[in-house]
C-alpha cells in the first residue's frame, strides 16, 4: 500500500526555522556535505523546506529514472531567482537557461543544432585542439622560465583562461589571445565576474532577491555588478561577430563559429541569439576549468593510472595519424577518468525537475508539480550505488551497466548541459595534450574538500607540479 505524501520524512514543517539551522550549519558553503547527512539520516527519500524553497530527495538511479520519465514535454528545473531577477531588472530577455515551456523548446530545438548535434564536433575539433596546443605550448614556456626544469603552481587562473579561450573560438570562431603573456584586462574581469556571480548566487537560492534588493543588500548589488560585467564583454564580442558578418562578401570556407551560424540561420531573433550566447559563454568558464583542475588533481594522487592513460593516449595517437576525431573514439579510459571526476566532484550539487505527472518513489505517492531532487552529490559516493566510492577507478566506467542512470554530471534528456559537446571535447583534448606533454605531482598528504559557491569547487587552492616527459 502507497503511504502518502506527507508521510515522507524530513524536516519540511518549519521553512524558516530550517534556515535559521542551515545557516548555523554554515550551510551555504556546506549544501552538500548537509544533503548528504540528510540521506544518512531519512534514509533514501527525505522532504525539506529551506526557506521558501521546498523539495523531495532522492538519492537512487532507479529513482532519478522515475522522476526523468514524469518530466513532460518541458522539463523545468529549479529556477535560479537571482538570475532571472537580474534580467528583469536590467530589462534583458531570458535565454535557454532561464526560459520555460514552449519558448524554451523552440530555442532549444535550434540551438541543439548548432552547438550539441554530433556532426558539429567536426567544426569544434580543430578549434579547441588548437587552444590546447597553445596550452602547452604556454607552460613549457612556464617551465623553462622557472629554470628548474618544472612549475609548481595552482592552475586555476590558467585553466579558466584555457575554458574561456576554447568556449569563445568555438562561439565565435576566432581567438581572443588568452594563452599569450599579456591578455586583454576585460577578458580577466569576465572571469573574474563570473567568480562573483556564481558566489553570490549561492545565499540568493534561500532568501528572495526581490527582498534583499529592496534593503539595498550588498550581495545583489554585487551580483547586479558581476552579471553587469559579464553582459558587457558577451556584447562586445557579439557586436563584433555582428559588425564582421555585414562587412563580408562572398561565401567563407571556414567555420564561422556558432553565433555566426545562428544569426545566417535567421530562425531565432537577434535578442534570442544574444541572450543565450552570453549564457553559453558564461556557462563555458567556471565548470570545465574546475572540473579539468580535479582531473590533475586525482592523476597526481594516482601516478600508476596517469601512467596508462598516457599509455592510451600514445595507442591512440599513433593509430589515429593525426586525425583528432579518429583519436577522440580511442581513448575510453580518459573519458572514464572525466566521468570519475564528475562523479566524486560533480560541478551540479543536484539535479531538480518540477515533476509533469503523479509518481510513486520508495513507496511515496509524490503530487504532480513536486520539485524533485537528486543528490548527484550524495549518489556518488553512496556505496549502494558504486562499488568502494572513494576509490577513483575510471575503469569501472568500462562497463557498459554502470551507465544506467549513473552518469548523470551533465544531467538528462532534452533539459541536459546545452555545452555538454563542447564541454566534453575540450576536457578530452586537454588531457590528451596534457598527458602527451608532463608529468602532473602533488604534495603528499593533501587532501582537498569541496565548497559550494553555487557550483562546487574546491574548498582550497589544489597546488600541482607539471614536469616536462
Ligand atoms: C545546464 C553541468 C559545462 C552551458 C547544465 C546542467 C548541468 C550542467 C548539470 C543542468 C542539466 C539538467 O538540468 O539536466 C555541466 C558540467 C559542465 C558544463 C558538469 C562541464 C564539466 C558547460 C559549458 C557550457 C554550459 C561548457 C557552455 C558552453 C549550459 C547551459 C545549460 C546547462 C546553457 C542550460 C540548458 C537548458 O536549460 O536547456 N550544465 N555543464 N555548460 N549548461 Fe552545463
Ligand atoms: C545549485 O540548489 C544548487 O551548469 C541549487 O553552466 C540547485 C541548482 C539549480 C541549477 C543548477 C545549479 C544548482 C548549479 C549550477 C548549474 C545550474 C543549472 C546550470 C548551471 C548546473 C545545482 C551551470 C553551471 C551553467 C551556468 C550557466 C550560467 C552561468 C549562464
Amino acid at each position: 500500500i502507497v503511504r502518502p505524501f506527507r508521510e515522507i520524512p524530513g524536516l519540511w514543517k518549519n521553512g524558516a526555522a530550517n534556515l535559521y539551522n542551515f545557516w548555523k550549519l554554515d550551510g551555504f558553503k556546506n549544501l552538500h556535505r548537509i544533503m548528504l547527512q540528510n540521506f544518512n539520516t531519512f534514509g533514501p527519500i527525505y522532504r525539506e523546506k529551506i526557506g521558501y524553497y521546498e523539495s523531495v530527495n532522492i538519492i537512487n538511479p532507479e529513482d532519478a529514472a522515475i522522476v526523468f520519465r514524469a518530466e513532460g514535454h518541458y522539463p523545468k528545473r529549479l529556477q535560479v531567482e537571482a538570475w532571472t531577477a537580474y534580467r528583469d531588472y536590467r530589462n534583458r530577455k531570458y535565454g535557454v537557461l532561464l526560459k520555460n515551456g514552449e519558448d524554451w523548446r523552440s530555442n532549444r530545438v535550434i540551438l541543439n543544432k548548432e552547438v550539441i548535434s554530433p556532426k558539429v564536433l567536426e567544426n569544434f575539433v580543430p578549434l579547441l585542439d588548437e587552444v590546447g596546443q597553445d596550452f602547452v605550448a604556454r607552460v613549457h614556456k612556464k617551465i623553462q622560465r622557472s629554470g628548474q626544469n618544472k612549475w609548481t603552481t595552482d592552475l586555476s587562473q590558467e585553466l579558466f583562461k584555457y575554458a574561456l579561450e576554447s568556449v569563445s573560438s568555438v562561439l565565435y570562431g576566432d581567438r581572443l589571445g588568452l594563452m599569450l603573456d599579456y591578455i586583454d584586462p576585460e577578458a580577466q574581469h569576465f572571469i573574474d565576474c563570473i567568480t562573483v556571480m556564481f558566489k553570490t548566487t549561492s545565499p540568493m537560492l534561500y532568501i528572495p532577491p526581490g527582498l534583499l534588493r529592496q534593503i539595498g543588500a550588498k550581495v545583489w548589488r554585487d551580483h547586479v555588478e558581476a552579471w553587469d560585467g559579464i553582459f558587457n564583454q558577451a556584447d562586445r564580442c557579439i557586436t563584433n561577430i555582428y559588425r564582421r558578418l555585414r562587412e563580408e562578401t562572398g561565401a567563407q570556407k571556414k567555420y564561422p563559429g556558432v553565433l555566426a551560424s545562428l544569426l545566417m540561420l535567421d530562425k531565432l531573433s537577434i535578442e534570442d541569439i544574444k541572450a543565450s550566447v552570453t549564457e553559453l559563454m558564461a556557462g563555458g568558464v567556471d565548470t570545465t576549468s574546475i572540473t579539468l583542475l580535479w582531473t590533475l588533481y586525482e592523476l597526481a594522487r594516482h601516478p600508476n593510472l596517469q601512467e596508462e592513460l598516457r599509455a592510451e593516449v600514445a595507442t591512440a595517437r599513433a593509430e589515429s595519424q593525426g586525425d583528432m576525431l579518429e583519436m577522440l573514439k580511442r581513448i575510453p579510459l580518459v573519458k572514464g577518468a572525466l566521468k570519475e571526476t564528475l562523479r566524486l566532484h560533480p560541478v551540479a550539487v543536484s539535479l531538480q525537475r518540477y515533476i509533469a505527472e503523479d509518481i510513486i518513489i520508495q513507496n511515496y505517492h509524490i503530487p504532480a508539480g513536486t520539485l524533485v531532487q537528486l543528490g548527484l552529490y550524495a549518489m556518488g559516493r553512496d556505496p549502494k550505488v558504486f562499488f568502494r566510492p572513494e576509490q577513483y577507478q575510471p575503469s569501472r566506467w568500462l562497463r557498459t551497466e554502470m551507465h544506467y542512470f549513473r552518469s548523470l554530471g551533465f544531467g538528462f534528456g532534452p533539459r541536459q548541459c546545452l555545452g555538454r559537446r563542447i564541454a566534453e571535447a575540450e576536457m578530452q583534448l586537454f588531457l590528451i595534450h596534457m598527458l602527451e606533454n608532463f608529468r602532473v605531482e602533488k604534495q603528499r598528504n593533501v587532501e582537498v574538500q569541496s565548497t559550494f559557491e553555487l557550483i562546487l569547487l574546491p574548498e582550497k587552492p589544489i597546488i600541482l607540479t607539471l614536469k616536462p616527459l
